[in-house]
């Protein structure tokens, strides 16, 4: 058994900021990693056209101005491999890999005398006093259950776990099943080197384009010359991007100024178009503003009209599923290459010897991948056995979906911590803010607990249920709701239908953070321990 103050899992953008923080306020940490590399989510999904949605400037860490302005994106959206050199860099800069084991899935975590028995499905221990899970959002794949696999005699890959020398799909004939973020950046790329592509699609996405372009030496130089003040504005907006707030309702503007507003953004916002106007999450009669705009711009963009009933999302309000920010994905579809099965009218019933097979016919392929998702949110929490107070498991605690406080914390679960997990503003924000705020205040709470000889620190029951009802009233206030979506945890059957993140937004839940310090830890019990 190794000793260790805190073990750490997941080596992602957020497993490592914690590790350098924690580490630089005096603690021995090790960080735990099921991959073979660095990365966590950027390690994994390796697919070609995976980039992030956010802007490249505003997507990297914000702790170290040196960082900040050494560092040269390329384009303003990153490609996968651009995010993993980005993240190999700060490794190195900051002397994190000696701290790191690889290989290394945690599976059971057990509290008994005020810390934490950290086990490795290799048999390998570690005792630790805390626990930091910084296992993502996004890193449990999802593989449907079509019958017959074992008979394919062609390949099967999941976006979320391409292999790492990736795939020449050149004069293959590829299937997609999946037409979320993943698949819609996909699709576009795998078109051009496919013989031929079939998009196998469950739900028609709204998805807005990315716009992507190369990140200019002025542009870069603008953004670096203001940076600071550019990261305090993300702090302080709804979503954590630099995008500047919008106050003003769409209804409340003529027709004719609305169109002209959305016709500004559309070309240049990507993700930001949902925050066109205040209330765009909020009033149906607003969201159907947007969501007959973004409807009009997808069918301007498709040349064969019997492809429109499939691929105009209907149903559903704008935003309540995540919108993709793609490039060109709807364009791949005016191909005579490239073909739309809708599952809908003709679902996929199984594999064969030679590809798949709908209600309708087979379709032979060399490859099928899968774009499916993840059992997003909470999987990662609930896959290893996790045992809190009195033999409790997070499974148990959370059979009728998660419970937090501040997303931070579980009740009964003493000394753990949860990074951007459920109950925080996690996926509806700039993620990688989020982490380093969290990262910050738990390092804060740590001290703070140290400072008063506490030994353990534990969220009250009282504190979480008062959250939880929180989390909900504010997600019942929005469209979120009438989706079925990740958020409601409609991406695994059977999973408790509740909604997951925190739509307060990460300016309104940083101001809660600062009233909980200011209230000495409100919520938070720090005890001598029983020891
Ligand atoms: O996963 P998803 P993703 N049969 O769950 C379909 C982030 N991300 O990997 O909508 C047929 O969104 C499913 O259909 P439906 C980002 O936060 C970011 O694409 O459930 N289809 C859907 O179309 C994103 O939101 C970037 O009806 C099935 C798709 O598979 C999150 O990751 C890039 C099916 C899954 O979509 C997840 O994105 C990529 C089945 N049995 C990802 N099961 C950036 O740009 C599922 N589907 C940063």
């Amino acid at each position: 058994m190794t000793e260790v103050d805190v073990v750490v899992v997941g080596a992602g953008f957020a497993g490592l900021r914690a590790l350098h923080t924690l580490r630089e306020r005096g603690r021995r940490v090790v960080v735990l990693e099921a991959g073979d590399g660095i990365g966590g989510v950027w390690h994994w999904n390796r697919y070609p056209g995976a980039r992030c949605d956010v802007r490249s400037h505003d997507y990297s860490y914000g702790f170290d101005p040196d960082l900040e302005q050494e560092w040269r994106w390329t384009e303003r959206y990153a490609t996968q491999p651009e995010i993993l050199r980005y993240i190999d860099h700060v490794v190195e800069r900051f002397d994190l890999a000696c701290d790191v084991e690889l290989s290394t899935r945690v599976t059971r975590m057990v509290f008994a005398d005020d810390g934490w028995d950290v086990e490795a499905e290799d048999g390998r221990t570690w005792r630790a006093r805390f626990v930091v899970m910084a296992t993502g959002q996004l890193s449990i794949p999802k593989d449907p259950e079509l019958p017959g696999q074992d008979d394919y005699r062609g390949t099967v890959l999941h976006t979320a776990r391409w292999p790492r020398g990736g795939v020449d799909l050149t004069g293959q004939r590829v299937g997609v099943i999946g037409t979320g973020s993943s698949g819609t950046q996909l699709v576009p790329v795998v078109a051009e080197q496919a013989a031929h592509l079939t998009v196998f699609q469950r739900t028609p996405n709204f998805s807005i384009p990315a716009n992507n372009a190369p990140v200019g030496d002025e542009e870069d130089a603008a953004v670096k010359a203001e940076y600071r003040e550019r990261r305090e504005a993300a702090r302080n907006s709804p979503t954590g991007l630099s995008f500047p707030v919008v106050r003003e309702s769409a209804l409340e503007v003529s027709p004719e100024e609305r169109r002209r507003h959305y016709d500004e953004q559309w070309p240049t916002t990507g993700f930001g178009f949902l925050l066109s106007y205040r209330d765009l999450m909020l009033d149906e009669r607003a969201n159907d503003t947007v969501a007959d705009y973004v409807r009009e711009r997808i069918a301007a963009k498709v040349t064969k009209p019997e492809l429109l009933r499939h691929l105009l999302p209907e149903g559903y309000p704008f935003g309540a599923k995540r919108p993709p920010v793609d490039s060109g994905y709807f364009e791949t579809f005016n191909r005579d290459d490239v073909e739309l099965v809708d599952v809908r009218d003709t679902p996929v019933t199984g594999f064969t010897e030679r590809g798949l097979r709908t209600t309708d016919r087979e379709i032979e392929l060399d490859v099928v991948v899968f774009a499916t998702g993840f059992d997003a949110m909470t999987g990662a929490l609930l896959r290893p056995d996790i045992v809190g107070r009195e033999g409790r498991t997070l499974r148990e605690a959370w059979v009728a979906g998660p419970r937090t406080y501040l997303g931070l914390q579980v009740a009964g679960f003493p000394n753990l911590f949860v990074v951007a997990g459920p109950g925080s503003p996690s996926l509806l924000s700039n993620v990688l803010l989020s982490i380093e705020q969290h990262v910050d205040w738990v390092a804060d709470l740590l001290d703070a607990a140290d400072a008063r000889g506490a030994v353990t620190v534990e969220a009250t029951e009282e504190a979480e249920a008062r959250w939880v009802d929180h989390v909900n009233e504010r997600a019942e206030a929005t469209l979120y709701p009438r989706a079925r979506s990740y958020y409601m945890g409609d991406d695994v059957p059977g999973k408790p239908r509740v909604f997951t993140p925190y739509v307060g937004g990460v300016r309104g839940y940083r101001r809660i953070l600062e009233r909980v310090v200011a209230e000495d830890y409100d919520g938070f019990a720090m005890t001598a321990g029983a020891r």
